[in-house]
């Protein structure tokens, strides 16, 4: 006989889920038991900890991750992250004990009434089991759910004496088929297609790629890259999907797009063919007037995605596996002898300066501490722009941001990709505002001696809302203003090693020291000019 527990281990054991994210109840205890000895859980104290450490770790590492979260209080804390994770598109198995079944009638305390309601609609499927016995066959389902492109969070819901349920033999026979079957997505992308694609991309007089966070996730970046190369394209990044698909100082590169529809057929302008791949049509953010593409422009989108392809204003759209087309279409590609674009504007000199420090100078002076591996996670409102012009990584998995940009990403997620690239420098790029919506993940790093270094950009304020206030003409807002933030003794308090910089020198030897510091996080907090300056 094993139980209910033993088999849900066993399960997670047999799919190398081994690596728990959570913050616990009462109502998990009886999942946590005994908690195997191969296994290992990093406890945040918030819930957008777990969840915003699992995210990240799961799209480094190309694998599901698992959350533990406390009935509908933590499912509730966790909202907002697993909105990120959602948009990340992140397979995350998240469980959340409930009450036992027998009290939940009377909503007993921690009775999670309505458990498959409260995640949605940022997860891809959520159940609670119908019976004890089929815990371990719903969490099998989930897996494979999660894991099957798209890719998204799901939720169980475990009450929490199913996890003490005893298994008969013929129960347990079951569940080790489950446990053992494999479930995989035949991939490959039509010769033809790749033909057809090929030609109009041949025949264009100037075509343009644009490339979003998918390239990297599903690994398509290589073949990626050699397309451009063949085809001579001018490269951007999709607005706002959380990877650049792209190396940043590649001289086919021009950044990322604006995230507005009249911006964007700007910047698009004297293109002839669009040819996006792994991002959706498009992120915009504003309401900026303008066509959605530039005159005598055609748009051709492939996506992983049904409903990516279904909501695009415009271009025709082809739902497929991402590495598959992009192989395919580099293996037919024509070499073309278009003229090389004219490479992006270089990157500014470094000055020495004093803080406050404008933006740009600041991620300067970071940027050039920092060896070429670094992997940046960056949560930074009106800091954005500059950072991607002042530091443009060449390697994949280097530049992650929320796709969601919900706050409460970036610190938990720094922590998790210095988790899953133990060998790499993990940076966090972060503003002030930004740091504290999940600050308690400072003390996850201290605590498990996870040795990222966290630069933050004090303005004293919501800068990007202020920025965003003046476009939207909307004067007189209120609780825009930080005032009395002390960001390094409160990071100070929980562990991590914790300095004030004065100046750009400063900052670049404090970068320097902060990732050579292999044992302890280290934070670095930065003056910075505020908006009206
Ligand atoms: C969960 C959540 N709450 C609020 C917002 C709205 N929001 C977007 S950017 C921002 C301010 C970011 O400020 P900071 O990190 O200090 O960067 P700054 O713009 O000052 O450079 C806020 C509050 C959000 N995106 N997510
Ligand atoms: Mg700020």
């Amino acid at each position: 006989m094993i139980s209910v527990r033993q088999a849900t281990v066993e399960l997670f054991r047999s799919h190398g889920l081994t690596t728990w994210f959570g913050n616990p109840g009462s109502s998990e205890l009886t999942l946590l038991e005994e908690f195997p000895d191969d296994f290992r859980y990093l406890l945040g104290l918030q819930e957008m900890v777990p969840v915003g450490m699992a995210d990240s770790y799961s799209q480094i590492t190309g694998r599901p991750a698992v959350v533990n979260l406390h009935t509908a209080p933590g499912l509730g804390n966790a909202q907002g992250a697993l909105y990120n994770a959602f948009v990340n598109k992140t397979p995350l198995i998240v469980t959340a004990g409930n009450q036992r079944r027998v009290m939940q009638n009377q909503y007993c305390l921690l009775t999670n009434i309505e458990p498959t309601t409260v995640p949605k609609p940022f997860v891809k499927w959520a159940a609670e089991p119908a019976i004890a016995s089929e815990a371990p066959a719903v969490l099998a389902h989930a897996i494979h759910l999660a894991t099957t492109p798209p890719m998204g969070p799901v939720f169980v819901s475990l009450p929490m004496d199913d996890m003490q349920a005893e298994l008969d033999d013929r129960q347990a026979a079951d569940i080790a088929a489950v446990r053992d079957r494999n479930v995989m997505q035949a991939v490959g992308f039509p010769a033809d297609l790749a033909g057809r694609i090929s030609a109009r991309l041949d025949a264009a007089a100037s075509p343009a790629l644009i490339v979003g966070g998918d390239v990297e996730r599903y690994g398509a970046r290589d073949a990626v890259i050699g397309l451009a190369e063949r085809t001579q394209s001018v490269v951007w990044t999709a607005p706002l999907t959380g990877w650049s698909g792209f190396p940043e100082n590649h001289p086919l590169y021009q950044g990322m797009l604006p995230p507005g529809a009249g911006w964007i057929s700007q910047a698009l302008i004297g293109r002839d063919l669009v040819l996006v791949i792994g991002a959706p049509v498009f992120r915009y953010y504003p309401r900026v007037p303008g066509p959605y593409l530039p005159p005598g422009a055609s748009l051709i989108h492939i996506t992983n995605d049904p409903d990516e392809a279904a909501r695009a204003p415009v271009g025709d759209a082809i739902i497929a596996d991402l590495r598959s087309a992009a192989e395919a279409l580099l293996a037919v590609a024509k070499p073309s002898q278009r003229p090389a674009p004219p490479p992006r504007s270089p990157m500014p000199d470094i000055e020495h300066a004093v803080a406050p420090l404008k933006p740009q100078t600041l991620w300067r002076a970071v940027g050039r501490a920092a060896p070429p591996d670094t992997l940046w996670v960056s949560e930074a409102g009106s800091n954005e722009t500059a950072i991607t012009t002042a530091i443009r990584p060449a390697e994949g998995f280097s530049h992650l941001s929320a796709a969601g940009e919900g706050l409460g990403f970036g610190l938990p997620a720094a922590v998790g990709a210095q988790l899953a690239a133990p060998e790499r420098p993990v940076v966090a790029l972060m503003g002030d505002g930004s740091m504290h919506y999940a600050i308690t993940a400072l003390w996850t790093a201290a605590h498990y001696r996870i040795p990222v270094t966290i630069v933050v950009a004090s303005n004293a304020e919501y800068g990007i809302l202020k920025e965003f206030g003046r476009w939207e003409k909307t004067p007189g807002v209120p609780g825009l203003d930080l005032p009395g933030l002390n960001v390094v003794d409160t990071a100070a308090s929980y562990g991590v090693d914790a300095h004030e910089a004065h100046a750009t020198d400063e900052v670049t030897e404090l970068v320097k020291s902060g990732i050579a510091d292999r044992e302890r996080p280290t934070l670095i907090n930065a003056r910075t000019t505020p908006l009206d300056a």
